[in-house]
């Protein structure tokens, strides 16, 4: 009979696992490369302009050691634009079914810029070419030395967003239809109004971006999170305790 436990045991962690995933659109997690994403300057002083080009589009750097776990984009802040991440194709067109989740991501601040300066009105932005939604930024900045959870909610009241040319509240209906036919998804990317004149640069890390149909409260659900919660399991598999 202890095959069969085992099999069941297996088969009970294989859908834990995925359970644990449900809702799971899209998702970048930087393991091998910058996965596609790219890096905006828009226009804006105090708030960003996503109508604008300020420095326009630019790179991100990959780098394989660090992140959460190792793998994770980061960009440093060329202007006096408003740095934004370009999320690549694999994230537009039709993701309708994240209505009523949420976009999910950390960031880690890799530079010695000091703290409580200003923050982007905008955490994400949302277009379908037509209309340009911005979601308000109520988080603080990112730290060094540690990575900080952000959510972007996608509730389908359309809490928290607005139209970027008129700044009215979105709709349930406008965030519906951006979400159905996505052409722009973009995240903060610096929180510190100004750059090259301080003499050095805000660098900005980013990892574990996820879109999700499902809005659990939860804190972004990590690889090696879920790789956590796996072992004991595991291990008792392999002691042949179950
Ligand atoms: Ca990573």
């Amino acid at each position: 009979m202890r095959s069969l436990s085992i099999s069941t045991t297996v088969f009970a962690l294989a859908l834990t696992l995925a359970n644990a995933h449900a809702g799971v659109l899209v998702s970048s997690t930087f393991d091998n490369g910058d996965e596609g994403w790219t890096s905006f300057s828009f226009a804006g002083v105090a708030t960003p302009d996503f109508s604008g080009a300020f420095g326009g589009p630019g790179q991100v750097d990959f780098d394989g050691t660090s992140g959460n776990p190792a793998g994770s984009i980061e960009s440093t802040d060329p202007d006096n634009g408003w740095q934004y991440f370009v999320a690549p194709l694999a994230f537009l067109g039709d993701q309708v079914l994240a209505l009523g989740g949420a976009l999910t991501f950390q960031q880690q601040r890799r530079d010695i810029l000091p703290l409580g300066q200003a923050i982007p009105s905008a955490l994400a932005a949302l277009s379908d070419g037509t209309t340009l939604l911005v979601y308000a930024n109520t988080a603080s900045a990112p730290v060094a030395g540690a990575w900080t959870s952000y959510r972007v909610s996608l509730d389908a009241s359309a809490a928290g967003w607005f139209i970027g040319s008129t700044g009215t509240a979105a709709t349930p209906e406008q965030l519906q239809r951006v979400l159905g036919n996505l052409s722009q998804l973009v995240i903060a990317g610096e929180w510190f109004d100004g750059a090259v004149s301080t003499g050095q640069p805000e660098t900005i890390a980013l990892d574990n971006v996820i879109l999700s149909g499902v809005d659990d409260g939860t804190p972004v659900p990590l690889p090696g999170t879920l790789a956590l919660l796996a072992a004991p399991v595991l291990l008792r598999l392999r002691r042949g305790r179950l």
